[in-house]
């Protein structure tokens, strides 16, 4: 089992800025947790961040056979019908994540062009959000499997 991990723009600057809002672990922290937890479920994990909405874009067209995708795209969560468009051309299982709670946020965070295409969204729970999402990647993946 492969699952892709991609953080959007910003995120790079997790634990240095803003903790009120984002929280004080930094990106290397949680995809250090995410492996941790992956290496116990068996599963294999490639994480990625940039913040360039083009190589998002390619890092999921190349990755279009991995069989789950955990993204937080940030900024471009509200923006981009590109990265929306690649995850439902490649069709890939996807839980969308983000570290605060969107909707108690400004008017332009409530719409997310990610959610059209993905199983599931997690929002407002910090990095346990990211673990929430591969626990739950992983289940449904087990239970596909089996039923299959
Ligand atoms: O809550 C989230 O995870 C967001 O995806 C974070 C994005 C924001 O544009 C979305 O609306 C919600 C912003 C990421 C910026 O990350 C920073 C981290 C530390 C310091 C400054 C920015």
């Amino acid at each position: 089992m492969r699952i892709l991990v991609i953080n959007g723009p910003n995120l790079n600057l997790l634990g240095q800025r803003e903790p009120e809002l984002y929280g004080s672990v930094t990106l290397a922290d949680i995809e250090t947790l995410l492996t941790a937890r992956a290496d116990e479920l068996g599963v294999e994990l490639w994480c990625a961040q940039s913040n360039d909405e083009g190589e998002i874009v390619t890092l999921i067209q190349e990755h279009g056979d991995f069989d789950a995708l955990i993204i937080n795209a940030g900024g471009y969560t509200h923006t981009s019908v590109a990265i929306a468009d690649a995850i439902a051309a490649t069709q890939l299982l996807t839980v969308e994540v983000h570290l605060s709670n969107i909707y108690k946020r400004e008017e332009f965070r409530h719409h997310s062009y990610v959610a059209a295409v993905a199983w599931g969204q997690i929002a407002g729970l910090g990095y346990h959000g990211y673990l929430s999402a591969l626990d739950s990647l992983h289940r449904r993946l087990t239970e596909d499997a089996a039923s299959a």
